[in-house]
């Protein structure tokens, strides 16, 4: 049987069951062309250009953070590859204070892209799975684009008002992972002929798990509810779960959320105290709706805790938020710990 390349996908979504525009067809094969590239660069690790493209950029982007050298390549390779299509009005990133507005000569589309060009740049020196995470969203009637001061407001939708979310897991193979709300499915990366083709669709996330991702070195700096269930889980048989649960931490949020879709488990980074002042670690634009949106469309659910993450309005484009996200049945006992 011919293989179900992510063109073939796409366009069944856009002829076949009209799920999706041309437009966000075009955007989302340029996405996916863009990741093809990031893997490429980053595959060749030391070998890479100049003297390889490991290692610090020597420039620190908006969240104070000091850039690799893969992060302002990555971003550049997005920025470059999705500017001249005519499909997007304005694109945001972990990397950039700004949005990047599409160049007048270039012409304008209805989307509005958000992206963490490479998520878990800590683990890029040390040959760990990293990855890209994007989220698509329609601009708004009437937006001013004007300045990117005023095309940020556009963004500012909450997470329900995407149209298309996914990531790229850059491991032993790349993989993209996809949804336009029509379900969850993964393409894997086929080197010889350049293409993604759909290895898995209809991903659904078992709705409980024995397997919980957090940092716990952060325990002190938890809040009281998630030192709990944490404990508890920790507690195993002999606890009030009543059961062992295994722990993982790759600390690349792609990576950890990709076991979740492929295994089930619970991902969390909660509110931390030193963090708090920043709202918590992990961004809500592009790090959190994308992986909520997809989450919820494999069965799963996301949390801040407190409430469902699709559900928050943004006001700020940088705006951080704890996660809590996963197989259904845990997050909801891991919320029932904010309740009590
Ligand atoms: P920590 C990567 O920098 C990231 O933003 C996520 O991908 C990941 O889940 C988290 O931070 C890791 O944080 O504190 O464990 O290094």
């Amino acid at each position: 049987m011919a293989q179900r390349t992510l063109s073939r996908y796409l366009t069944e979504e856009q002829r076949h069951k009209e799920v999706i525009t041309g437009d966000l067809k075009l955007l989302l094969e340029v996405a996916a062309r863009a990741c093809k590239a990031i893997s490429i660069a980053i595959g060749k690790g030391a070998l890479g250009g100049d003297g390889g493209v490991l290692g610090e950029a020597g420039s620190d982007n908006i969240q104070g953070e000091a850039q690799k050298k893969l992060d302002v390549l990555s971003n550049e390779i997005l920025l470059e590859a999705n500017e001249w299509g005519g499909h997007l009005a304005a694109m945001a990133s972990e990397e950039m204070d700004l949005p990047h507005l599409v160049p007048n000569r270039f012409p304008k589309g209805e989307y509005l892209l958000t992206f963490d060009p490479l998520d878990g740049s800590s683990n890029i020196d040390v040959n760990v799975s990293i990855g890209t995470i994007f989220s698509v969203l329609k601009c708004p009637e009437g937006a001013d684009l004007s300045t990117p001061e005023a095309a940020a407001k556009a963004f500012l939708q909450p997470g329900t008002a995407q149209v298309a979310a996914g990531y790229a897991v850059y491991g032993p193979t790349t993989l993209l992972v996809l949804s336009v709300g029509d379900g969850v499915v993964v393409f894997t990366l086929d080197r010889e002929h350049g293409h993604f083709v759909m290895t898995r669709e209809n991903v659904r996330i078992p709705e409980e798990t024995a397997e919980f991702a957090i940092n716990m070195s952060n325990r002190r700096f938890w809040e009281a509810p998630v030192q709990r269930y944490v404990d508890d889980m920790t507690a195993g048989r002999q606890g009030p779960l009543g059961k062992d649960y295994n722990m993982r931490w790759v600390a690349s949020m792609v990576a950890d959320v990709h076991r979740i879709m492929t295994r089930g488990g619970i991902f969390m980074y909660p509110m931390d105290e030193k963090l708090r002042a920043k709202g918590g670690k992990l961004r809500l634009m592009y790090e959190a709706n994308p992986m909520a949106f997809l989450i919820e469309q494999a069965g799963g659910a996301a949390s801040t805790g407190r409430q469902r993450i699709l559900d928050l309005v943004p006001h700020d484009l940088h705006q951080r938020v704890p996660v809590i996200l996963g197989s259904r049945r845990e997050v909801e006992r891991a919320v029932g710990y904010h309740s009590t």
